[in-house]
Formats: C-alpha cells, structure tokens, sequence
C-alpha cells in the first residue's frame, strides 16, 4: 500500500477553475448505474494554461468531451484517484461531458450511491461525491444543478433530488424519469438522490412571510406511523429559526428520507435531507424518551444547516467546525429551548467531558480546525462538534444574546451564497459589535483542554475579594508549547444565606471597572481571563462569600479551585445557578471517586462519606427541583471520567468503586429510592413533553440503583415495572436494571424481551447493545455469540456500533487483562475495514488511548494496534488512527 498522503491546511490553494452549472443524468440498474455529468466551466484567471484536475474514485470512465469532442487517450491522464483533462481551452467557458459507470449494490462503503434495504441513495459528505463521477470535489466550487434520473418503475416508484421537481413522466420498459433543478447554488458534498419504494408523510408549514412549505417525511409504508414526532420536530425546528435567527426556509419543498444502512446521524443535502432510520423513527412503544429527543435535536441540526453550513459554507474541510460548531450550537439552544436549559447544559457538558476531554488528551487531539488530516471523514470529531460548539457558546458568552444575533446577521449578510473560513466568522462577531476579541481565535489553532486554577482570598477590612486565575493548556501532538487562551468566566459571588450578592465593581489591572448595568444591579458577571496569570479584585464585598465560578460552564475548561468539600456541598445546595448546582455535586463526587479508587488500589476497606450520602438524600427528596435535574444529581460520574483524572487508569478500580458507591447510595436511601420509583409511575398514556419525561428519568435512576442491590425484593419490582410498562422508556430502563445482575432472571426477560421485539431492529439494536455494555465478567464471550446471531449484520453500522461499539463503552470488558477484549476488537476491525472503513476507523479509535493503561495492558493493545497496522490493503481511515494512536 502507498503511504497515505497527509492534506495540510497550510497548502490551501483557490481553484483554477470554476463550475458554473451541473447537469446530471442517472440511469439507474440492477446490474449497474450509468451517470452522465455536463458541467459549464470558467477559469479563474481567463488564459490560464493549469490542468484540470477531477477527483475521482472507483468510477468506470466511459467517456470525457469538452466543448462537444470527445478526448483522445493523450488529451487526458486517469489514475486511481484523478481525471486530468491536460490542456483545457484558454477560452473563457467551456463545457465538459463525462460518462460514467458505477456499481451501487457492490457499494458497502455507503459513501457515494448506494444501496439500502433495495432503495438507491447517496451520501456524499465529505468526499463521497467522487464516488459517483469525476468532479472537483471541494466545498469552494459551488455550482447550480439540475438531476435528471430515469429508473425502473415498479422498483423504484419515487425518485428525489435536490430542489424543486420540474418534469417527471414515464418511459418505455416499464421505468420512468424526473428531474430536479436546485436554483441555489452548492458545493458537491450536499448533492443527494433517493430512488425507491417509499410513502411520504406530508405537512405544511407557512413562513412567517406566509410562504407554504410543503413537508415531506419519506419512510417504507410500515414506519409510517413512527414519523409523527419526526413532523413535530422539523415544524418546531423551522419556526423556532425564524423566532430565534430571522431565518427562513427558502424553498417550496422540504424532503426528509429515512435509511436504515447509514455511517453517521443525518446529512443536510439542500431540501433532501437524509437520516439514519433510527433519528427519525419513534413511537412510544418502540422509542425512549432519549430517542425522543435525540430526534428533536438532529431533526433541528440538519434543518438548520441550511443556513449555517448551506446557504454559507465552508471554503475547505479543514473549517470544518465553521459549519458543525456552530450548528451544534444551534441545536443545543433549540432543544434547551423546548426543555429544561439545565437539564440540557448538563447533558452537553457530560458530553463534552465524557468524550472531548480523552479525545484531545489523546494522539488523535486536534484544534477545533485541525491543521492536517489524512481522511477528512476522521475528522467528524466530537471535537470539531462539541468543543466547536463550546467556541460558539463563547462569544454568546461575550457579546451578550443580542451582541450575537447582531453578528450572525452579518454574517448572512456577508456570506449568503460563499464558502467561507472561521476567521470570517469571527470577523462578523467583532465587526458587528465594534469587539477586541484580541487572542480568541486560539480556541480554532490549539488544542488540548486548557487546566484553569483559581485561587481566592478575602480581606474584611478592605471588603475586596480577590480571585487569581493562573491557566495552562497541555501540550498535544505537533503543538509543545502553547499560548494563553481567553477564558469567558461567568460567575457570581454567595452570601452565608446562600443569596447572590450584587457586584458593583471590580479591580483589574490598576483599574476600578464597573459591573453594574444601567443603575441595576449585576448578580453574575463575565470576567475575560486573557493572560496565563491575572487577578481580579471585587470591592464592597461584606463578608467572605463563596464563588460560584464558569456559571453555566462559561468555558471549556478544567477548573481547578480552592473551594473546599464544605463550600461545593453549600454551592451544591445554594446556588442560583442550577448547571454549577449539579457542577459542585459532580466535583464532591469526582473527589470522592478519586480517593476510594486510591483506598483500593491500597486493599483498604471502602466506606463512603456520610455527608456525601446526606448531600445526595437531600436533593434526592427536595420537591422544589426539577425531577430530571435529580436524577442527573443523583448521577455519579461516569467510570471514563475518573479514569481520564488518573496517572495510570485502573478500570477495575473504578469499575469496584463506582458499583461500591452505588450500592451504598441504594442500601442508605432505599426507602426515599422506593417511594421514587412508586410515586413517578406513568398514569396517563405516553406524552413528550419535559414534566413527563423527568418524572420517568427520575424514576428509572431510583430503579437502577434499587435493582443494583441484588436483592430479591427489587429485582421484583424492576419484573413488575418492566411487565406493567406501556412505554419503551420504562420498559427499557427496566430491562437494564435487572440485566446489572448475572442469573436466571437476566436471561429470561432479555429472551423475553427480544421475543417481544425481534421484528423491529431498532429495538432489537438497542438489546443488542445493553448486553454489549454490559459489565458482567468475561462478556466477550457473550458478545462473541451475538455477533452470529441471525439479526446481527456486519454491514449495518447501527448494528456495529450497537453490538462492537457498545463492547468498548464497557471498560471492564473492553480493557480485561487477560487482554481478551482487545484481541477481539483487533480481529473485528480487520473484518469491518474490507466492508466499511469509515465505520471500521471509529471502532479502531477504542484503542487510541492505550498509553493511560498500566504495562500489561499497554503492550496487549499495542499488539493489537500492530496487527491492525500489518494488515494488507489497510484503509487511509484505519491507517490514520491506528498509525497516529501507535506514534
Ligand atoms: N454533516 C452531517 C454529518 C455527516 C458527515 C458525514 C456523513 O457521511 C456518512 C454523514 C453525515 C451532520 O453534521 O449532521
Ligand atoms: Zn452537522
């Protein structure tokens, strides 16, 4: 194999030549798929004499004219990956034709056109478009298409692309045609075609300049029923965009297609949206409520990428995040907009800990636009993503909410119709609020998580409370030493009552600024943080307060503060911000974690803090909160958290601790946990609205805990809630509370519940990947079983990621020193990369972080690493994670 070649951002280079429209022809065939490609052409600087080259990969070229001449053996060079038409005319336009053939049933990559369950569709995010015909396929050429495709009839009735549907009609042999022409002009990743059997839901929606938007959700007939919520979603999505940002949708006709073999989540192609089945599927009974709403948040992610990411896009993949971070962002709002905000932050910010945090602690860390890739499909990172959307969030932060709005508005303004960078986007945020965002854009150029310490002291005499921040950000791969970052801290100062007290004014570099607002006064302030070391002096301060500090996280960043166990429990119970509420039980229990996980690595005997176990019984029975903020207080922090807190991760200690503290919790509270789970049973039939859905989040976590016992009693209970269930959310949370424990019983309701299930393999997914997670010892074996079980299927990713995916999201299992877990996932990533690399890459990423393990485990991965790495015809996909991970 060729090493593959690495793409630096640094050699950005415009385009010699433009395509002006696209005029695509689809033939499509059991056998194989003819496409014909015209493309109106101008070079950048008229004359010049630059080759044109066409990316192109896995085509059967059949033919290539310009200007109506086909081209002779000399006027062109074919490789593997290019089309070179060598001497283009130096005129100031010209036409270029080229037919190809292509093979979409043999497709299992799911990039470029393929098949799925019989239906035809594409995905051509982020170099897929190559797949189908030789183009320059990079997001800076935008062109106008128009799609001709002509198919079999009675196989494929429906036939969707880009835009609005200007002709269709039948043609001799039983098929048929449409065409379709998208007046808006787009880069080739957001081409899409769908041709099969499918049945549309249909709505309207009337813009608030009264347009009529017809709604379009295409599933097979039978899942029809399940697209409800899906409808529910995009209405809301589109009308809070016009509340929120002024946009508008700017089409007749918007399509949704759901698919059931998909890589990633969705794919915002111009008014053809794709999905994978499982983000727009649900019905009560087949869909918990964290499908519910996972489908409101993709639903509102591809809807609003019209405009962030459409109408605007990026000038190369490298800005990547200028489009997801801030569309992330989007959604994030959005759904904490129709929920809790709390309740949402938290999820986001576990999230971002949970997953980010290794990430860009790791070999694969990067900046928010990383400065090369090998694949670009690698860098579809919860990095580029979360952290990205954790960059946006900033400048709201900053500038204020309507310092925001005023800079996204010119950003359309400026940008409707380019493909642009981040520093564009930054430029509109400061231009547009006459900002000194000074060194803000290190958060796109260096990565790693900056450590952030603070430091506090009070003087009653003066009544100034001073707060030191000192800042560090770790070096990462390519990048030893690091400026300081510009941290946006939001806080706000506790009296002993617990009340916010206002903040007048505050030192700063010899200066006396003021922090009142218009004559009222300010209960949470935002201090920019810009240097490695800076001090802030607040003045009128009566008594010694406690500071509730990164309200609301204000920035992506591991605090360190003085604040001692007894200050984080008054917070805990305290303070007006909810999301630094949860944050201060969360530190409590990280810090507990941490030295339980050292007491037993020390064989001591374990006992857990009784204030601590008070601290979780008071929230646990407080009626004044919300019942989804309980349950996620009463969460402890997840097993990868703790292990990426340590010197040497130690997955079995964290595992024994973790399963300590949680029993412990549930023998201390069980009859505060006992009347949870009986007073927040469903009385009425399914409803997804906020109050419902935290009454059975709350319930479902007092159950796990009771169940987590063992005990005869609550494994009953957990059979009694899991019979009497009337939706998946409860039924499903049942199922795995009682799956904790190894026996009998754990084996009779899964068969009961996959009997129950085995037509609906969304459902089936979700059993395949409770038993894959599951930490009982020796579960590979377990998991080595399903991977033949008739309704597991290699060549479906949510299959994989549910069965292989979920395997390595148990630290037990995966890690197991024998070093079993890791020998199975070498062998499986081999497999899975001759069928779908990009799926087969993200499996091989549970192996990145082998340096944080002790010797035996490192050298058992490494090994595994090694193999994958020898492995002949190794996909760029898998070469570049494994090769970085071993570097
Ligand atoms: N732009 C999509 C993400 C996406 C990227 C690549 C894909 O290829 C399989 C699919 C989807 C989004 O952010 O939703
Ligand atoms: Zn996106």
């Amino acid at each position: 194999m060729e090493t593959p070649r690495e793409i630096f951002l640094k050699d950005y280079k415009l385009p010699d030549y433009y395509f002006h429209t696209v005029n695509l022809k689809f033939s499509l065939g059991e056998d194989k798929t003819i496409i014909c490609s015209e493309i109106t052409v101008f070079p950048r600087e008229e004359g010049t004499a630059s080759p044109l080259v066409l990316d192109g990969q896995d085509l059967k070229l059949l033919s290539i004219k310009v200007n109506g001449e086909e081209l002779k053996g000399e006027d062109f060079h074919l490789d593997s990956r290019h089309l070179t038409v060598l001497s283009p005319p130096r005129s100031n336009k010209f036409t270029l034709e080229i037919v190809t053939e292509i093979y979409p049933q043999n497709n299992t990559s799911l990039e470029g056109l393929y098949k799925s369950s019989g239906n035809f569709c594409t995905q051509c995010e982020a170099e897929g478009f190559r797949k189908i015909t030789f183009y320059q396929d990079r997001p800076d050429i935008m062109a106008i298409y128009t799609c001709r495709i002509e198919a079999d009839k009675t196989l494929y009735p429906v036939l969707l692309s880009n835009g609005n549907l200007i002709e269709k009609g039948d043609l001799e042999g039983g098929r048929h045609y449409a065409i379709w022409e998208d007046p808006f002009k787009k880069p080739c990743y957001l081409f899409a075609l769908v041709a099969g059997q499918l049945e549309s839901r249909d709505d309207t929606f009337i813009t608030r300049s009264g347009r009529k938007v017809s709604l379009r959700i295409w599933t097979p007939v039978q899942d029809l029923p399940k697209t409800v919520h899906a409808m529910y979603s995009l209405k809301a999505a589109m009308k809070w965009d016009e509340d929120v940002f002024g946009l508008e949708y700017d089409l007749d006709l918007f399509n949704i297609v759901a698919v059931p073999d998909f890589n990633m989540g969705a794919m915002e192609n111009k008014s053809l949206n794709i999905f994978n089945s499982k983000l727009v599927l649900a019905s009560p009974e087949t869909a918990t409520d964290a499908d519910y709403a996972a489908i409101l948040g993709v639903i509102g992610h591809e809807y609003f990428h019209n405009w962030t990411g459409n109408r605007v896009t990026c000038r190369d993949w490298f800005q990547l995040s200028l489009k997801e971070g801030l569309t992330v962002f989007r959604d994030q709002e959005f759904s904490s907009d129709m929920g809790s905000r709390t309740v949402k932050r938290i999820a986001d910010v576990s999230k971002l800990r949970t997953y980010q945090f290794p990430q860009d602690a790791g070999p694969m860390s990067h900046p928010v636009r990383p400065h090369s890739y090998i694949k670009m499909d690698n860098f579809y990172t919860v990095t580029v993503y979360e952290k990205g959307a954790e960059v946006v969030r900033m400048y709201k932060t900053l500038l204020g909410s309507h310092g925001f709005r005023k800079g996204m508005d010119l950003y359309f303004k400026r940008h409707d119709g380019q493909a642009v960078t981040c520093e564009d986007f930054f430029a509109a945020m400061c231009d547009a609020n006459g900002a000194n965002l000074s060194n803000f854009l290190l958060w796109y150029s260096q990565a790693g998580t900056p450590l952030f310490k603070v430091t506090s002291s009070y003087d009653a005499e003066s009544k100034a409370y001073s707060l030191k921040f000192s800042q560090e950000v770790p070096p990462t791969p390519g990048q030893p030493v690091k400026e300081p970052m510009f941290i946006p801290v939001a806080l706000g100062l506790l009296n002993s009552k617990g009340k916010d007290i206002p903040l007048s004014s505050v030192y700063h570099e010899g200066m006396l600024q003021s922090i009142e607002k218009n004559g009222e006064p300010v209960y949470t302030t935002v201090l920019q943080v810009k240097k490695k070391e800076e001090e802030f002096v607040f003045s009128d301060i009566s008594e010694r307060p406690i500071p509730s500090l990164l309200r609301g996280y204000s920035a992506p960043v591991r605090l360190e503060s003085d604040l001692t166990d007894s200050d984080l429990f008054f917070l805990l119970a305290h303070d007006s911000d909810e999301f630094n509420r949860w944050e201060a039980g969360q530190v409590l229990a990280r810090k507990l974690m941490l030295s339980l996980v050292a007491d037993y690595q020390q064989n001591k005997s374990l006992v857990l803090n009784p204030k601590f176990v008070h601290g979780i019984k008071s929230i646990l029975c407080d009626l004044s909160l919300d019942k989804e903020f309980i349950a996620k207080a009463i969460t402890l922090p997840g097993e990868g958290e703790i292990m990426d807190m340590m010197e040497v991760a130690d997955p079995d200690a964290v595992h024994a601790v973790r399963s300590f503290i949680r029993k412990q919790l549930a023998s201390e509270l069980k009859a505060e946990l006992l009347s949870t789970v009986q007073n927040n049973r469903s009385s009425e039939s399914y409803v997804f609205n906020h109050p419902n859905m935290a009454r059975r989040a709350l319930k479902n976590v007092a159950l796990a805990y009771l169940a987590s016992l063992e005990d005869t009693e609550f494994t009953e209970l957990a059979l009694h809630e899991y019979k009497s269930a009337t939706n998946l959310t409860e039924q499903f949370a049942a199922l795995a509370a009682i799956a904790q424990n190894p026996g009998k019983t754990r084996e009779e309701v899964l068969g009961d519940f996959y009997s129950k299930w085995q037509d609906d393999f969304l459902v089936v997914n979700k059993w395949f990947a409770l038993q894959a997670m599951s930490d009982i010892p020796g579960n590979v074996e377990n998991v080595g079983k399903l991977l033949k079980h008739p309704a597991f299927d290699m060549r479906n990713p949510n299959k994989v990621y549910s069965l292989i995916g979920g395997f390595c999201g148990s630290p037990v299992n995966f890690h197991a020193k024998d070093g079993s877990g890791y020998k199975f996932m070498g062998e499986i990533v081999v497999q899975l990369d001759k069928i779908n690399p990009r799926v087969a890459s993200r499996m091989v990423s549970a192996f990145s972080r082998w340096r944080r393990y002790d010797q035996t485990r490192q050298s058992l991965a490494k090994a595994q690493l090694e193999m994958i790495m020898s492995t002949n015809g190794l996909s760029e996909n898998v070469f570049e994670i494994a090769s970085k991970s071993l570097a």
